[in-house]
């Protein structure tokens, strides 16, 4: 089962002495709620049209949060385990039901949180910095090479699924995943393939079909336009 600590309710705003039962309905499916875009849906366009984001983000990630959020209310010994402490620990979790709620909509959560992130305005997204270009270029070769390795496994992934760069053990790894797994489900995703990820893209159908129908390689070419090195820079920092 899972390891379980309760700094819970606090968050949520109640009062002082807060145990699971006395909560109202609705701050229970408040646990997790659907984070604001940092940037217009249309900031991104061209390379990412406002229809796709307000969709992506308004209805599929929305979507992701209600199903966790009821997957979650009966079990108020869960609550307020936060998200990235629940993607390490689904694999214990003996319950099948639940399990698979927190892997695919507890991911689905994680995921895009993070891809959200992972972009800005053009203008705005900066570019690589010294400390990642030069872990770049250790790892793939050059930065040329990295994209091109990147996009080949965001290609190659059939069906559903992201791909991933991760730092693992302070080295750079390229991975792909499956629906919505990530490289921080332990006991789901393989060993070799787990690390904290620095940059993410999603690419389901979801992510692009609006605007560029099958042409999943037209949508990874653009999406270059729009990634938040800044913020890539920064989680490679820590
Ligand atoms: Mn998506």
């Amino acid at each position: 089962m899972l390891d379980i600590h309760r700094r819970t309710f606090i968050k949520l705003g109640t009062a002082a002495v807060a145990l699971p039962g006395t909560l109202s309905a609705a701050e229970k499916t408040a646990q997790f709620t659907l984070p604001d875009l940092t940037y217009a849906a249309d900031a991104l366009e061209p390379h990412i049209d406002a229809r796709t984001m307000g969709i992506h983000h308004g209805k599929h990630h929305a979507a992701y949060i209600a199903k966790l959020n009821e997957a979650l209310q009966a079990r108020a010994d869960l609550a307020g385990t936060s998200l990235d402490a629940l993607q390490g620990k689904i694999s214990a979790v003996s319950d099948e039901t639940l399990k698979a709620a927190l892997r695919n909509n507890g991911g689905g959560h994680w995921n895009h949180s993070f891809f959200w992130s992972t972009m800005a305005p053009s203008q705005e997204a900066g570019k690589p910095g010294e400390k990642l270009l030069a872990a770049i270029n250790t790892a793939f070769g050059s930065l040329d090479e990295f994209k091109k390795l990147f996009a080949e496994a965001a290609m190659k992934r059939f069906g559903s699924g992201w791909a991933w760069l991760i730092s693992q053990n302070g080295k750079l790894k390229i991975v792909s995943t499956a629906n919505q797994d990530n490289p921080l489900m332990s006991g789901i995703v393989a060993a070799n393939e787990l690390g904290p990820p620095l940059l993410a893209l999603d690419v389901w159908e979801h992510a692009y079909y609006l605007h560029y129908q099958n042409r999943r390689a037209d949508y990874i070419t653009a999406w270059w336009n729009v990634v938040n090195w800044n913020a890539v820079n920064k989680r490679f920092a820590v």
